[in-house]
């Protein structure tokens, strides 16, 4: 069905239907939208959750009472809603003290009070039941080479990133960490780049088990990598901890756009694999399908709900698609000729070693390249051009 229901765990940012529009060309084209009304919005159009940075309920610098008030009204239109808290992340970003970064800002003062203001915010993830802690640390970089020591600033932030998941233990929190990669924006060049360098450093933690992604379709693709396949990289090493759905167009700055509303075909095939594990059905994805997109600078609240609920009926239409290019007896056809479940069968037999291929002449001594090939394609175009025919709704 193409109506969203609690069973799809569509959530979203408080921060991106309640972005007011502003830019660095000019100022905002609406007003602030306030928490209860995101909330029981959200509901109606079938959302499962809302999540947050402290900032977004609580304006930095608020006072204990206004943040509680914030937190009780939240707590309040969450039980009047049934909408959940699935994620809960830090701002080390907005205000001026983290021009330089958070954690890894070349001054220790601001790196002190970065991680506090992380820990206080890491309780109150635990008090709202949030599962996921995310870690996006756009400010975390630098524009110039001289400035910046990298590894040094690696290291402080393996420091940070372990004193959380270190607090988490004592503490008995049910949470995990997912650290989500940007190549820039608004540093010229962010620390943790791409998916692939995130899981390299994942690897380097005190409890890396605590720790894993929170990829974001623009971010990659403003790298020019394909989405997809990083997140089938991400979900084969047991790393997707949570996803940022969105469009982007390319290799330009981060657009925010409408899930689908960027490169359609890899919105397609990242559905298919979220969905049912990709082409020949392997792993997937049960955790919250978050959306992390800005409200057009064109719209008023209207275009923010239509937006919002735009991104809910995109990908319940991929999933729709996908599912009709599965079950298609040619596409079955089409795979089988391609041979793309042939990627399971193991190149060496169960038990045969490194002496027994060495020994194995068929493979290579008698192995002749050129009448093996005997020109024969893969048929890859075909498959593909039937994948696209069933996203248009042509078959
Ligand atoms: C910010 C950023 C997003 C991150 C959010 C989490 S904040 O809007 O552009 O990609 O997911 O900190
Ligand atoms: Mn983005
Ligand atoms: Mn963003
Ligand atoms: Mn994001």
């Amino acid at each position: 069905s193409l109506t969203p229901t609690r069973e799809d765990k569509f959530s979203f940012g408080l921060w991106t239907i309640g972005w007011a529009a502003q830019d660095q060309f000019g100022g905002p084209t609406r007003h602030n939208l306030d928490v209860v009304e995101a909330v029981e919005k959200l509901a109606e159009l079938g959302a499962y959750g809302l999540t947050f940075h402290d900032d977004d309920l609580f304006p930095f610098g608020s006072t204990d009472a206004e943040r509680q008030k914030q937190i009780d009204r939240l707590k309040q239109a969450l039980a009047d809603t049934g909408i959940i808290i699935p994620m809960i992340t830090t701002n080390l970003f907005s205000h001026p003290v983290f021009k330089d970064g958070g954690f890894t800002s070349n001054d220790r003062g601001v790196r002190r009070f970065a991680l506090r203001k992380a820990l206080r915010n890491l309780d109150l993830a635990a008090e709202m039941g949030a599962k996921t802690f995310v870690m996006w640390g756009g400010r975390e970089g630098a524009e110039y080479d001289s400035a910046k020591d990298i590894q040094g600033a690696l290291q402080r932030y393996r420091e940070g990133v372990n004193l959380m998941t270190s607090y988490v233990k004592d503490k008995g929190y049910d949470i995990r960490f997912a650290i989500e990669p940007k190549p820039n924006e608004p540093r010229g060049d962010i620390l943790l780049p791409t998916v692939g360098h995130a899981m390299a450093f994942i690897n380097t933690l005190e409890h890396p088990d605590l720790v894993g992604l929170n990829p974001e379709v623009g971010h990659e693709q403003m790298a020019g990598l394909n989405f997809t396949a990083g997140i089938a990289q991400a979900i084969e090493h047991g790393k997707l901890y949570h996803i940022d759905l969105n469009g982007q167009k390319g290799v330009k700055f981060d657009q925010d756009l409408v899930f689908g509303h960027g490169d359609i075909l890899n919105a397609f095939s990242l559905v298919d694999l979220l969905e049912f594990g990709g082409p020949n059905g392997g792993r997937s994805y049960n955790g919250p399908r978050h959306f992390d997109y800005k409200p057009s600078r064109t719209e008023d609240f209207t275009g923010v709900w239509d937006s919002a609920a735009a991104n809910m009926r995109m990908y319940l239409l991929l999933k729709e698609r996908a599912a009709a290019f599965r079950a298609d007896p040619e596409v079955k056809a089409a795979l089988e000729a391609s041979r793309v479940a042939e990627i399971h069968t193991t190149t060496l037999a169960p038990g045969e070693t490194y002496t027994d291929l060495l020994a194995d002449n068929a493979s290579y001594e008698n192995f002749d390249a050129d009448s093996y090939f005997d020109g024969r394609g893969f048929g890859f175009v075909k498959l593909n051009q039937l994948a696209i025919e069933h996203l248009m709704g042509a078959r």
